[in-house]
């Protein structure tokens, strides 16, 4: 092997050693779309088998050492549920991630949760976040990842400001709850469920909140939440320059929120993304940013696409952390545009799958991952265990 192609493995497995990434324990459950939902098999109905498949994924990946739990559908019982969480991680090796409050099933939250003109129902909603607060206290969580629904439908129809005001005084109540080594990640979304406004409708609003709640406080950015001609890298890069990037959920889209495989449609943005937070790092900037899965598979097998996920950010990620970023900023710098577009672009096309499978077989990893997710036959095996358990679906997860 050349000098300089060892250098490139390297430069690779350390940045795929530095690449931990969360799965969301609502991505193994049953889930569908508002017309319907396709039952699977060996999809997850219990926490147990949501930790089990999150076992397979860590196994098989090597880079998925924690859950993603909704307070809801994971914990229905609150607080009284964190043993059993502690007797699964325990169990399966697997440690619980952020949590994610539940502010969008009950019934109360119609006009919305911590922005709900009725002060009883905002303080019913801000009861929940604490106890998720609590919840990850006992479970050495660092992160909760706060997502609201909160909006309206028909202009006119509700206040802006005054809610505005409410969640302000809501999140700071949250944050002051905080363990000094939390962090409250704050996500937005332009619209759905709410069609006319959303109270966190972008990352100038949640960056906003978050330093209206506290300095424990930073944006989550998913990225499926964003119109289509939206600049995602911008937004991230920015989010960079100002301190406020806490973490991300990684889907793509096509249209909306559409829980489509990262970078199924659109690689080169992941790939851009990633750019900018090699470049950051690059630079001496200190980041502290959350990798995090959200989506629900409808089609593909759950386990498997979790894997297909965790590969393909694996693939982007090292794409990213090759490019010759001393070289980009000569070319930068002298507006050489064509050499610059050509050099980023060439990143983009190098096939670094050798790499990523070199690194996997020196991990003692299995260097393709999903072909022995095949081999080994597990997802036919619980499909059996689980048969005939499903007649019964959460109504969303
Ligand atoms: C909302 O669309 C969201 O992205 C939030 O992160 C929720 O917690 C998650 O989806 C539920 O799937
Ligand atoms: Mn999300």
């Amino acid at each position: 092997m050349k000098h300089s192609e060892s250098a490139i493995l390297d430069q690779a497995a350390r940045a795929l050693d530095t690449l931990q990434i969360e799965i969301p324990s609502w991505g193994f459950a049953n889930t569908g779309t508002r017309f319907g939902k396709f039952l699977q098999p060996a999809a997850a109905s219990t926490l147990r088998e949501k930790f089990a498949d999150a076992a397979e994924v860590k196994r098989l990946t090597g880079a998925t050492h924690t859950l993603a739990l909704h307070v809801l559908w994971d914990l229905p019982n609150g607080v009284r549920d964190v043993p059993e969480v502690q007797n699964l991680e325990k169990s399966y090796g697997i440690r619980a991630g952020s949590i994610n409050p539940n502010l969008f099933q009950d019934q109360e939250y119609k006009y919305g949760s911590l922005c709900n003109p009725d002060g009883a129902i905002r303080e019913q909603a801000v009861g929940h976040v604490l106890e998720s607060i609590e919840i990850a206290k006992r479970l050495g969580s660092r992160d909760l990842s706060l997502w609201l629904p909160d909006g309206s439908n028909y202009p006119g129809t509700q206040s802006i400001r005054k809610r505005i005001g409410w969640l302000e005084e809501a999140l700071r109540t949250a944050h002051a709850h905080l363990n000094p080594d939390q962090r409250l990640l704050i996500e937005y979304k332009p619209f759905e469920p709410a069609f006319y406004h959303t109270d966190i409708a972008d990352w100038g609003m949640s960056s906003h909140l978050a330093r209206e709640s506290g300095p424990q406080a930073r944006v989550l950015v998913d990225t499926g939440h964003h119109y289509s001609a939206q600049n995602i890298e911008q937004v991230v890069a920015w989010l960079i320059h100002t301190g406020m990037l806490g973490g991300f959920h990684f889907n793509d889209r096509r249209y909306a929120d559409d829980d489509l495989t990262l970078g199924s449609i659109d690689p080169y943005q992941i790939f851009r993304i990633f750019h900018e937070i090699h470049a950051a790092a690059d630079d001496g900037l200190n980041l502290d940013i959350a990798f995090m899965i959200d989506q629900s598979h409808n089609l593909k097998g759950k386990v498997e696409a979790n894997v297909q996920t965790v590969i393909t950010a694996q693939d982007l990620w090292v794409k990213a952390a090759l490019v010759d970023r001393k070289q980009l900023a000569r070319l930068q710098d002298a507006s050489d545009i064509v050499a610059a577009e050509e050099l980023f672009r060439g990143a983009f096309w190098r096939d670094v799958r050798p790499l990523t499978r070199a690194w996997r077989e020196s991990r003692g990893f299995p260097a393709d991952p999903l072909q022995a997710l095949r081999d080994d036959g597990y997802v036919e095996r619980v499909s059996k265990e689980r048969a005939g358990r499903h007649s019964t679906v959460n109504s969303y997860a």
